[in-house]
């Protein structure tokens, strides 16, 4: 059966949400990345870079098990390997890619710098908090904007671009943005959110979440200190 490492963070829901999509089983392992988990041995074997998620496919391209990091990779092996949500070729398949690379690039990695200047920084930053806001409501809007003309991400189909898109702009509430205003986006979560897939990963969300709220509480200063790289782990030039 294929496993999933990972905890509850929209990069590891995207890849539930396709397994959900594509109603593979799997067995869901939770890596208690607050006490610091992604930093030992066994999970760095497993990746080097000790970010979640990992998926193992017992049954690789040639037979064997094969290990995928990274959720975009993880969401094109699982798209070539279905032949399902990435188009084969054409110019459907480098529009969906672009706007995954979006995701990939700019969604994730703005937001979570958005979400570290806003709820964990020691010393508070009106810097870092405008840049970041900023940064989120211009790809906001970037996705709103495409969405006012294109049923889905790459074109008028449902693909990979619009997985890894939707648990970020699922919890804009969450994270204080607004998220009325746009109508476009609005109506794409609108639709997503009555897939069966999606349906299923807001049960799933919350079995995981409640299992890494546990550990959480539990983390010391010094674990946050290793997760946020600060303190102690701070490197120096
Ligand atoms: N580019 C990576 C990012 C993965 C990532 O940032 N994972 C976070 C959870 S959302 C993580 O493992 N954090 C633990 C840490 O940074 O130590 C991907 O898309 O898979």
């Amino acid at each position: 059966m294929i496993e999933l490492y990972g905890m509850g963070s929209p990069n590891v829901l995207k890849v539930v949400l396709m397994l959900e999509e594509l109603q593979l089983a799997y067995r869901f392992k939770h890596i208690h990345v607050w006490k610091g988990e992604q930093f030992t041995d066994s999970f760095k074997a497993l990746n080097p870079n000790s970010k979640v998620p990992v998926l193992i496919d017992p049954d690789g391209p040639s037979g064997e098990p094969y290990r995928v990091f990274e959720s975009g990779a993880i969401l094109q092996y699982l798209a070539e390997k279905s032949g399902k949500f990435l188009p084969a070729n054409g110019t459907e398949r480098y529009d969906v890619m672009q706007w995954l690379m979006i995701q990939l690039t700019g969604i994730g990695p703005m937001f979570g710098q958005y979400v570290h200047f806003t709820r964990f920084e020691p010393e508070v930053s009106a810097y870092a908090r405008s840049r970041y806001t900023t940064e989120v409501l211009r790809l906001v809007e970037l996705v709103d904007q495409r969405l006012a003309t294109h049923a889905y991400l790459g074109g008028d189909t449902y693909s990979i671009a619009d997985i890894a898109t939707y648990p970020w702009m699922a919890i804009l509430e969450f994270l204080g943005l607004p998220h009325e205003r746009y109508t476009h986006l609005t109506r794409w979560l609108g639709d997503i959110s009555k897939r069966p897939a999606a349906i299923r990963l807001v049960e799933m969300t919350k079995e995981i979440q409640a299992e890494g709220a546990a550990s959480r509480s539990e983390a010391t200063p010094d674990d946050y200190d290793r997760m946020f790289g600060r303190g102690q782990y701070a490197r120096a030039l």
